[in-house]
């Protein structure tokens, strides 16, 4: 029997926007100090107030951690004002804390929402990951597929030639064999040196972004916020966590992992009406990062439903005047 189809209370979307915003301007007063862990802190905070006003019953499946390392957006705590919809939430106020430290390009602030058993119970371990964007064919690539494989497909289906390809990799020694792959195709790799959820999302906007398809191993938990994004755009990913040791597999089957080698699809990832929203915290190739002006602080957002494949670029002037204090 088919399940109900669950759709989210539309007016959500905007207030995601709100939750983005605040923790991307909080983590933007902090960028480019050299301390990754005052930024996260802020942007943290940030984040907390701003979904504890949401009228949503709100769960943490992806935050900032297992509840005894993290004490604010542990994985289980419960956020929302209390009355509402029963919601999952997958989080990141600060996604890639040393970009936003050094004031390098695409820190972003990411939420996603969904139903409740809607999104991953990721353990934080590793995922091998591949995406491309909207308009391929179905399953065009996989990760079972030899790397060179998946460029030459991508090529293949854009009528270029691989060498006209870009594919998004993150910076890592993990990934020596990948690269060296990708490269004898000709493709031209994008190194990243963090943020694989931006990586991800760019290849879902390839004329502006100038990226085709990410590839390599990055944070679990950042897999399932890609996903939601994927799911909402309308692009494919597959990820398969990494969990190559007992402790791993054990922590993975505690959070109702029960084949550890499954590749789990984008709809296995976020499933049911998601609405995902990212604000810039620093400037990227999507987004533009927070501007402080005069007494008006400008961010940028894009926010989306997976319901109507609606895409929101939200560009706002928040009027903080010269104490910074926001008039609510
Ligand atoms: C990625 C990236 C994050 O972690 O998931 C990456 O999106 C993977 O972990 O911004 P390693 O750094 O251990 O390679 C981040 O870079 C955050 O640490």
């Amino acid at each position: 029997m088919a399940a109900k189809k669950k759709v989210m209370d539309r007016v959500l979307t905007l207030e995601l926007v709100r939750v983005t915003e605040r923790a991307a301007i909080a983590a933007a007063m902090m960028r480019g100090r050299g301390d990754e862990k005052a930024a996260d802190q802020a942007a943290v905070d940030a984040m907390r107030n701003e979904l504890n006003r949401l009228e949503i019953r709100g769960q943490v499946v992806i935050g900032e951690g297992e509840r005894d390392e993290a004490p604010m957006l542990y994985i289980g705590e419960k956020v929302g004002a209390g009355k509402g919809p029963e919601l999952d939430i997958a989080l990141d106020p600060l996604e890639g804390t040393t970009i936003c430290a050094k004031n390098l390009p695409n820190a972003l602030a990411v939420i996603a929402l969904t139903h409740r058993g809607g999104l991953l119970n990721a353990p934080d371990v590793y995922m091998d990951k591949i995406a491309v964007g909207p308009g391929f064919p179905d399953e065009l690539v996989d990760l079972e597929m030899p790397p060179q494989e998946a460029i030459k497909r991508v090529a293949t289906e854009k009528g270029v030639k691989p060498h006209q390809v870009s594919a998004c990799i993150l910076d890592r020694p993990r990934h020596a064999k990948l690269i060296e792959a990708v490269r004898k195709t000709g493709c031209a790799i994008r190194l990243i040196g963090d943020g694989d959820v931006a990586g991800i999302i760019h290849a879902t906007d390839p004329e502006t972004t100038g990226i085709d398809i990410y590839l390599g191993v990055g944070g679990a938990p950042e897999g399932v916020l890609a996903a939601a994004a994927q799911r909402c755009i309308g692009g494919q990913m597959q990820g398969r966590l990494i969990l190559d040791t007992d402790e791993k597999r054990a922590r993975a089957e505690r959070m109702g992992i029960d084949d550890p080698s499954r590749i789990y699809s984008t709809e296995d990832m976020a499933s049911g009406d998601v609405l995902f929203s990212a604000t810039g915290v620093t400037d990227g190739n999507l987004l533009d990062g927070v501007r402080f002006g005069h007494g008006v602080t400008t961010t940028h957002t894009i926010v989306t439903r997976s319901h109507t494949g609606t895409q929101r670029w939200v560009r706002t002037r928040h009027q903080v005047g010269e104490t910074f204090e926001f008039v609510d």
